[in-house]
């Protein structure tokens, strides 16, 4: 079993030098990309045709992280996140996405009830975003909260490709009510750039609650990976990280979060991350968690610490009442030295960022469900075994589902499951492999129903973290007829064999 002591820096490179000057000057470059929300939109009319509501651009862009550290990556509209995109929850809109670079693309709309045609997933149907032209997108954005767009290209040993670029932007759908009193919205996107490949995990493992392990299920796995280092193989890849930001800044150098005393602010936070898990803290505060995913929680607990899996979100508001000026930062001290966090400056307060370790936490989703509530019974379950072969791929691991992987080479395979319109269904995850696998689901939401052998009811999320060898059930309503892709939300698993399709009876 993998700690959560990072391992990551044994496989760093010179680059770490150039990191090492991070400094902790909040005031150093007040040019960052702006962390508050506008309303502005871009739109660039057709001719002939109305005008789009925003355009999107994918193009080749430097992006600034850090004064004279520069990357090169492709991005919305030249700049790191893309921009927020505010919709109106059922109030049909247009976005034309221009294809500026020689690869076909696909913008996926994540967290979003659409159709198959704008969805943005080739294995669902949806037409590619040829190379050096472009596609107009209409629908009807839902449901309400924080959802967000980015590529779904897959990317496979490419770490210029798919989600390792800078193809991440947020999304906020208006709701008719806000759930919740406060001052101002911040909206923050965690990103990761300068990937490697290295032979040895780093991940976070040892955070989430309830921790016990399905005993049959860690068999499996250690009995298979015991079997192929035993037969000489090395462990697969995984992917580190040079450089860490939030809003595409390193912690130091983008604008800091400037407060006042008594505010109420409401984070939108987005783990933009292609591979990583996430946590982040802010000393002498607690984050109210009012949704998860977008969706707003039965119990908005405060918690002291938010951990995000790739692709999660979550949306808390944090009472300004604790003066002074303040790290809010990753807890793996090595990611937050290198950038993973952002300054929170109290007004007329003097002196610099503090950061300070946080009591010792665990996530557990179901803090924030309703209260002895139990979920309506399924009309069918889906069973999910997961499971990994080991550096089988050329040396990535290969990822299956119930013994099948997807294919890696783009081609099109029916689907593994067929569903009846208007019936519940329990999808059964059981995680046969040590990793914690962010699980999404296209195109509808589900409920969390059971975590490690808890039940649970209340909470519903499009992506859900499976904790090494265990059992999570998650439900959802079959309402959204067309080909509806369900896979690990972490490229590098995605990549490698970790989908399944679904289609309607
Ligand atoms: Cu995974």
């Amino acid at each position: 079993m993998k700690e959560f002591s990072s391992s990551r820096r044994h496989f760093l490179k010179t680059a770490t030098v150039a990191a090492g000057a991070v400094c902790f000057s909040p005031r150093a470059h007040l040019a960052g990309h702006s962390v508050i929300t506008t309303g502005a939109t871009e739109s660039l009319p057709i001719p002939g045709d109305s005008p789009a509501d925003y355009t999107l651009r994918i193009k080749a862009s430097p992006v600034e992280i850090a004064p004279k550290r520069i990357i090169s990556v492709v991005t919305y509209n030249g700049h790191f996140p893309g921009p927020l995109l505010r919709f109106k929850e059922g109030r049909q809109v247009t976005v034309d996405v221009f294809n500026d670079t020689d690869t076909p693309e696909q913008l996926h709309w994540h967290g979003q009830r659409i159709s198959t045609d704008v969805d943005g997933a080739a294995e669902e149907g949806t037409p590619f975003i040829p190379p050096h032209g472009m596609r107009r997108l209409v629908f009807t954005p839902s449901p309400a909260g924080l959802r967000f767009y980015h590529t779904h290209n897959r990317a496979g040993a490419n770490l210029a490709a798919g989600q390792y670029s800078g193809q991440v932007g947020p999304v906020y759908i208006e709701p008719s009510q806000e759930p919740g009193r406060y001052d101002r919205e911040v909206f923050l996107t965690l990103k990761e750039f300068d990937p490697f490949f290295s032979r040895g995990g780093d991940m976070p493992m040892n955070f989430m609650s309830p921790a016990a392990h399905v005993k049959s299920l860690e068999d499996l796995g250690e009995s298979a990976m015991k079997a192929s280092l035993a037969k000489g193989m090395p462990h697969g890849y995984e992917v580190g990280y040079d450089s860490f930001t939030i809003n595409g800044r390193m912690l130091g150098h983008g604008d800091p979060i400037r407060v006042k005393s008594g505010q109420r602010i409401l984070f939108h936070i987005l783990n933009g991350s292609a591979t990583e898990i996430r946590s982040l803290a802010l000393p002498g505060h607690t984050f109210q968690v009012i949704a998860l995913d977008g969706n707003p929680v039965p119990n908005p607990v405060r918690v002291p610490v938010l951990w995000l899996g790739t692709a999660e979100r979550i949306s808390a508001i944090v009472e300004m009442n604790h003066p002074g000026v303040w790290i809010m930062g990753d807890l793996a001290d090595d990611d937050r030295r290198h950038g993973m966090g952002i300054v929170v400056e109290y007004a007329n307060q003097p002196g610099k960022p503090q950061w300070i370790a946080p009591p010792p936490f665990r996530w557990n989703y179901s803090r924030f469900a309703k209260l002895g509530a139990a979920a309506p019974s399924p009309g069918a379950v889906m069973e999910m075994l997961i499971a990994k072969d080991n550096a089988a791929e050329h040396g990535f691991n290969r990822w299956t589902i119930n013994g099948t992987s997807y294919p890696m080479t783009g081609e099109t395979v029916p689907p593994s499951f067929h569903l009846s319109l208007g019936k519940r269904y329990r999808v059964r995850l059981r995680n046969a492999t040590d990793d914690i696998h962010p699980i999404h689901l296209h195109r509808h939401s589900f409920e969390l129903t059971k975590l490690a052998g808890t039940p649970l009811a209340g909470i519903l999320k499009d992506v859900v973290m499976v904790g090494g060898y265990q059992e999570t059930e998650v439900d959802f309503v079959a309402d959204n007829p067309g080909l509806t892709l369900f896979h690990c939300h972490q490229q590098v698993h995605m990549d490698f064999g970790f989908m399944t399709l679904f289609d309607y009876l």
